[in-house]
């Protein structure tokens, strides 16, 4: 009997992923960090990565794979994988953007909803039999309000239609101006804050946006604005956002993601002006299992030496090993 082709998973994997990797690779689940001894002997005959958004794969594991072909990640957000790194040793490096792309916009939309007009905590109200002492406080109406969308990328166009048919006004950053988007540009976060009621973040994470949402751009957003955070937890300054939430300085906020997942921190936990979410805005079985099918095919195909379906930008051009 012939030995399948070994693949090393550098995070926890989804089911759908792992069960398909399994039926032709064997699949070792993070034996790099949990026994790096049987890792040094493995290392060699590990032919394919798989990842996910969140993972982490750095130059230092990368040279410690000489026959690695293909990085396959479970996500369209990459930052964690150093790109370089791996060109350098000519792995290239897959992704699964578009299958999520609605999944995200829907959730970003639910985030808007809930923080402006206090859903969760309106469910809060009834459960804990609050109803017959006398009406919620006001909420915010979100029909009609300015939308600013930092990073008008595949998801941010995604959400910007959403918000169109909430009759939302809608204004962008992002790293180019998008001419033909027919919304407001500003060059920087701080002043699209300044202009606008609800601000969503959906960017790539990394050093590019590491705290690209600071305390300057919250405090420009104000006590009438909300933050959406759909992106990665790196882009925001944490600290900066609990304070700005703690004293006002902006209206609430509504968090898929955080700086040290999956660790929330207290000080969020207890305010009443917050919605967070444990980072599942592609969490549907439909989309899933789209994302697992699609890297999947990365993986099998980075292997056997066929054409990519979805390198990243920056391995388009690169070569089979
Ligand atoms: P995309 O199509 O590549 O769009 C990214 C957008 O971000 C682009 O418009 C880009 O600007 C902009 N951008 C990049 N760096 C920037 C900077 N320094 N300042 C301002 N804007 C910047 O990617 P996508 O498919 O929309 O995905 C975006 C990100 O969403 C992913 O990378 C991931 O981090 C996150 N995500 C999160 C979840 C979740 O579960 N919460 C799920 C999926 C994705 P240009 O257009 O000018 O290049
Ligand atoms: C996933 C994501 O939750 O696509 C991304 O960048 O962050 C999410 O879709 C993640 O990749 C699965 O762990």
């Amino acid at each position: 009997m012939t030995s399948k082709p070994d693949v090393l998973a550098v995070a926890k994997l989804h089911p759908f992923y792992l069960q398909s990797l399994q039926n032709l690779y064997t699949v070792h689940d993070r034996t790099h960090t949990e026994d790096p001894a049987a890792f040094k002997a493995l290392a060699p005959r590990i032919v394919g990565v798989a990842g996910t958004g969140e993972a982490s794969v750095p130059r230092s594991l990368l040279s410690q794979l000489p026959n690695a072909k293909v990085v396959s990640v479970f996500g369209v957000g990459y930052d964690g994988v150093d790109v370089a790194a791996a060109i350098e040793h000519g792995i290239p490096v897959t992704h699964t953007p578009d299958v999520l792309t609605d999944d995200v916009a829907d959730l970003a939309m639910g985030l808007v909803l809930s923080v402006g007009r206090t859903i969760p905590l309106a469910d809060r109200f009834v459960r804990s039999g609050q109803w017959p002492n006398g009406p919620m406080k006001l909420a915010r109406k979100v029909s009609g309000a300015r939308m600013g969308i930092v990073g008008l990328g595949r998801i941010g166009k995604a959400i910007a239609r959403r918000a169109s048919g909430f009759g939302m006004t809608i204004a962008y950053t992002a790293r180019t101006e998008k001419t033909d988007s027919g919304f407001d540009f500003y060059s920087t976060a701080a002043q699209l804050a300044a202009n606008v009621d609800f601000l969503v973040v959906i960017t790539p994470g990394g050093a590019g946006t590491k705290h690209l949402i600071n305390a300057k751009v919250l405090k420009a957003l104000g006590p009438r604005g909300f933050l959406i955070n759909v992106a990665r937890g790196s882009v925001v300054d944490e600290q900066a956002l609990i304070e700005a939430l703690q004293n006002d300085t902006i209206a609430g906020a509504g968090l898929d993601v955080f700086a040290n997942e999956p660790h929330v921190p207290e000080a969020l936990w207890t305010l009443s002006n917050v919605v967070l979410t444990p980072h599942m805005a592609s969490a549907t079985t439909e989309t899933r299992q789209a994302m697992a099918d699609l890297a999947f095919a990365n993986m099998q195909a980075g292997i056997s030496g066929q054409p990519l379906r979805t390198p990243v930008p920056e391995c388009m051009a690169m070569t089979k090993r």
